[in-house]
């Protein structure tokens, strides 16, 4: 604006000029006196509008700064086959109701940084027709002087090894059995603190409400907390081996419908879990090992009116195995073994120990992958079903 008015008096000096015989200099250092504050008023103006204008749209620049946020999602499509499905009580032992191609999984993610300090994810789940479920909604905080990182909302329950890595990576269709029943394989909601002691080495400290998640199982009703503790550290980590391990524990009173205790008429208990899972890879051959023991002994176990149940301790291991072909590195054979009791006071056919072989193809990387397996599926007690398993997935990440 200022150049147009620049302009403009240049024009008319200029004008003036021409004229000079007929319009004296005081007349023209009048008209220029005249202009300039023309010209202030006219700057006041725009600076007034400009603040206007900042105060009616205050909110866009911070919404701006989520440069980061990132769409994603993953859909599981898988086939499945059990020996004999009626037998096993209409579902296979990875929950698959029938025999036949289903949409194992379909999610959809939402995650990004405010700033260096702040990021935050939400998850939505569709899988198998179901109702849609809100998975994860949570805030990450990281500090810049201390390296400590708190995590507040809706999460995976910071104990077992095997649950924290990502569905998208796993090695076989499934979680090993002993994982699955055991450790707390669900969302809680609350608060998680994480420290990093030193290179390698961190420390996660959480209090949830215990109450697992769903639609309805959103709040803390029977008003007890649960609490999660877990060291991870890796050790190891160089050019030919990466050595990690986890020992996590889990503490407090857990009443989610999910935990393997309401198999026992159990709807709450006090847990008492400790969980230790292992990690080693040795990349010049390929070669990555897994394993894990858990252990719980639960107490002042209550069924849905209050009563006092009876438990046993709940046991549990596995191993597992994957090697990548040395010419053909796409493709990985995996084998494992895992052994579970949840319930040692009682001989059931809950005491299984499944062993699994199968292998995975990554078509593009883990983005599109294939899965196969099969699982003996071994009751020790009670009567043999016939609930062998063989899947077949197919996973496309975007
Ligand atoms: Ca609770
Ligand atoms: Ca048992
Ligand atoms: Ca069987």
């Amino acid at each position: 604006m200022r150049k147009a008015l620049f302009l403009l008096t240049s024009l008319m000096v200029a004008t003036s000029a021409s004229q000079a015989q007929t319009v004296s200099n005081e007349e023209i250092l009048q008209k220029l006196q005249q202009l300039e504050k023309k010209v202030q008023e006219l700057e006041k103006e725009n600076r007034e509008l400009k603040k206007l204008l900042y105060r009616r749209t205050a909110v866009v620049p911070l919404r701006k700064r989520t440069e980061k946020v990132k769409v994603g999602g993953r859909v599981l499509f898988r086939f499945s086959q059990t020996q004999d499905i009626d037998e096993n009580g209409g579902k296979s032992i990875f929950g698959d109701y029938g025999n036949g191609f289903e949409v194992k999984k379909a999610r959809l993610h939402v995650k990004g940084e405010l700033n260096d300090n702040i990021s935050y994810a939400i998850q939505i789940k569709a899988d198998k027709g179901s109702q849609v479920q809100l998975w994860d909604a949570y805030v990450k905080y990281s500090f810049d002087s201390i390296p400590l990182s708190v995590k507040m909302g809706q999460f995976k329950t910071p104990v077992s090894m095997s649950y924290l890595k990502s569905g998208t990576e796993l090695w076989l269709p499934e979680r090993p059995v002993a994982v699955n029943e055991i450790a707390p394989v669900w969302r809680e909601i609350g608060v998680s603190a994480t420290y990093k002691l030193f290179k390698g080495v961190k420390l996660t400290a959480g209090v949830f409400n215990g109450e697992g998640w769903s639609s309805s199982e959103n709040y803390n009703r029977d008003k007890k907390y649960l609490y999660t503790l877990a060291l991870d550290a890796t050790p190891i980590n160089n050019e030919d081996l990466t050595w990690r391990f986890r020992l996590g524990g889990e503490f407090g009173t857990d009443d989610s419908s999910k935990m393997i205790y309401t198999k026992y008429g159990a709807a709450s208990v006090k847990r008492h879990l400790i969980d230790v899972e292992t990690a080693l890879k040795f990349k010049p051959y390929n070669l990555s090992l897994e394993a894990g023991y858990l252990y719980d002994n639960p107490t002042d176990g209550k069924d849905s009116s209050g009563k006092d149940v009876s438990l046993g301790n709940a046991k549990g291991y596995y191993a597992q195995v994957n090697y990548g072909l040395p010419f053909f590195p796409k493709v990985h054979l995996v084998g494992r073994y895992s052994w579970l009791d949840p319930n040692d006071d009682i001989n059931d056919k809950y005491d299984v120990n499944y062993t699994t072989i199968g292998f995975y193809y990554l078509l593009n990387g883990w983005q599109a992958a294939v899965r196969s397996s099969y699982t003996w599926a071994n009751e020790r007690h009670g009567k043999e079903i016939d609930n062998n398993v063989f899947v077949t997935e197919f996973q496309l990440l975007f």
